[in-house]
């Protein structure tokens, strides 16, 4: 052939793709692999499977109907080795190339592999970066080195104040649009009794997403989760339509119910575009600008939009640079020195705890729990608890469809349960069971009492959240943003305090913390 070899991963379904750009049609191959390897260094969701999976079946289709060549290795196919290595060899061998382009993986561990490709190999390999992202690596690097030599805190709002100033999304000249960088002061309400979120658009499964579903069921049943549910958009079509949807029903009150939870409204106003966004199948920019474009045509409002373009503007590139800067010693760190093993409850769904119970099924049937089920349920939970950051990053990674390890371990490790000493949040977002409350109606049909904080039928967030400050009094001694409640725990009555400690360890020791099933 004497073309290139391209390598296209799962997550990398765009048709812009840097290691499509170039491409000649006469000489060169795309080489998409499906390999146990990636489906199995977690024990994925079975949502997340088939959505790569049919994703990547759909592009290489897509790629085909436009006259490129594809080599495409189904898992079942005889002789396929498991590993993108191996599969990378093997079409060396079948097309003898000059050179295999591939464009810079979303975790480091696969970043390694393909470092070792060449010399496997023989042939040249040029990992090219990957400029589906609105922030370049590099420019992230010098950001956070900042330009005195040393930022001492990373912080994601100036982060994403430059990232506005760079694209121009929402500016009007050289200021913000309305006049604030922020409105989410304004994004804090509950959702109404009577106000019922428009249903997401659905994209039920297609032949070719029939036939990976039966597959997952067939090699990997004993994986998390079900596909009764399945929905999700595998083609760019489906998932630009997802995003219409979303900008047309449900941005113009994203803002005002963003960090509400509600029984029985797994998506209420959110997005749905993570997994697509992530699978490559839409592009993080058209998304802001199609926001944008709501806003300046007077369909949603200011609140909305400037929320919704902050997740992904600044959070999601933030991450991701975080993410880069500081692995590989990132995914180890313990500051909180956590041990404990992660609950049974959080694969089964079985626990008296109604927001973790809300949560956990939600998770199992769709792979999907919005950002303040996963920050202030799940993830407050793990950090009073202290459960242990290697498990908990696991069970993230594996039980959301959306979840890479570039997007997946900041928010984790560092976000919820401050295992990285506060790289990505200056204070831990611990809070006691009157948040949840206050954000939700889980509390009112909950087994507990969240109005109770000791004793056996108390919400067990309200002692943890105690005994965590008490745990880690010292840690934070200095931190000004934990000086109130610390100031509190320490003018507390000694009984109570007692009684909380008490109430925190029989908790800790009970059935809802037992790490294996019965
Ligand atoms: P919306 O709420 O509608 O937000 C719109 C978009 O903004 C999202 O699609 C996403 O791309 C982006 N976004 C919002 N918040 C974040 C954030 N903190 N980091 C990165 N992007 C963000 N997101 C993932 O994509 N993959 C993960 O594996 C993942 N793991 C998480 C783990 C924890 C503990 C927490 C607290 C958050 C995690 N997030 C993750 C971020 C966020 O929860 C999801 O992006 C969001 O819930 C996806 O649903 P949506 O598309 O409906 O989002
Ligand atoms: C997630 C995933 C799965 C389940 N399967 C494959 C696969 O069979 N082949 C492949 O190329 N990619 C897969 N992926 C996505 C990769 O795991 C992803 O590219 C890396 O985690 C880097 O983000
Ligand atoms: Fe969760 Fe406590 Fe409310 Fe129950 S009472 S739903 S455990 S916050």
């Amino acid at each position: 052939m004497a073309g290139i070899l391209r390598v296209v991963l799962g997550d990398q379904c765009s048709r812009g793709l840097a290691a499509l750009r170039d491409l000649d049609p006469a000489r060169d191959v795309v080489l998409l692999a499906e390999v146990m390897d990636e489906c199995t260094y977690v024990r994925h969701h079975k949502q997340k499977i088939v959505l790569v999976l049919s994703a990547m079946r759909h592009f290489a289709r897509a790629l085909e109907a436009r006259g490129v060549r594809v080599d495409y290795i189904r898992l079942d196919d005889p002789g396929n080795t498991g590993t993108l290595a191996g599969e990378v060899a093997r079409a060396v061998a079948r097309h003898a190339p000059a050179g295999i382009v591939c464009t810079f993986p979303g975790e480091f561990r696969v970043l390694a592999d393909m470092r070792g490709w060449e010399a496997a190999t023989g042939i040249p390999v040029e990992i090219r970066d990957d400029d589906r992202f609105l922030c370049d690596l590099g420019w992230f690097r010098r950001w956070a080195q900042g330009k005195g030599g040393g930022r001492k805190q990373l912080r994601m709002e100036f982060f994403y104040r430059e990232m506005r100033r760079a694209t121009g999304l929402l500016m009007d000249g050289d200021s913000p649009e309305g006049g604030a960088w922020n409105y989410d002061a304004e994004n804090r309400r509950r959702l109404e009794p009577g106000l019922v979120p428009p249903a997401p658009r659905r994209f039920p499964p297609d032949a070719i997403t029939r036939e990976v579903m039966a597959l997952v069921e067939a090699r990997f049943p004993g994986h998390f989760g079900t596909l009764e549910e399945f929905a999700w958009p595998v083609t760019a079509q489906q998932a630009e339509a997802a995003l219409a949807d979303f900008i047309a029903a449900r941005l113009p009150r994203f803002g005002d119910f963003q960090d509400a939870m509600a029984t029985g409204e797994p998506v209420l106003f959110h997005a749905l575009v993570s997994t697509s966004m992530n699978a490559g199948l839409l592009s993080p920019r058209a998304c802001c600008e199609a926001a944008e474009a709501a806003w300046r045509e007077g369909r949603a409002p200011l609140n909305a939009v400037e929320g919704f373009i902050r997740q992904i503007l600044g959070w999601r590139e933030y991450v991701r640079g975080v993410y880069w800067l500081k692995m590989p010693d990132y995914a180890g760190l313990n500051a909180l020195e956590a041990t404990r093993p992660l609950p049974w409850s959080w694969w089964s769904g079985e626990t008296r705890m109604n927001c973790i119970a809300q949560a956990v099924r939600q998770t199992r049937d769709l792979a999907y729990a919005h950002h303040i089920q996963r920050l202030m349920v799940t993830g407050n939970f793990a950090l009073l608890a202290g459960l242990d950051p290697a498990q908990v990053n696991e069970w993230y990674l594996t039980v959301y469809a959306d979840a890479y390890e570039w997007v997946e371990l900041p928010n984790t490790h560092g976000m919820a349960i401050h295992a990285d000493g506060g790289v990505m949040a200056s204070k831990p977002y611990a809070a006691s069971g009157a948040y949840i409350n206050r954000m939700s109606d889980y509390c009112r049909s909950c087994a507990y009492d969240v109005k109770q904080s000791t004793g056996p039928v108390a919400c067990p967030f309200n002692a943890l959240y105690w005994d965590f400050i008490a745990r880690h009094e010292r840690r934070f001694a200095n931190n000004p943003r934990m000086a109130m409640p610390q100031q509190t725990w320490r003018k507390m009555d000694p009984a109570k305090r007692q009684a909380l400690q008490d109430s925190a360890a029989a908790f800790l020791a009970g059935p809802e913390l037992n790490p294996a099933p019965g």
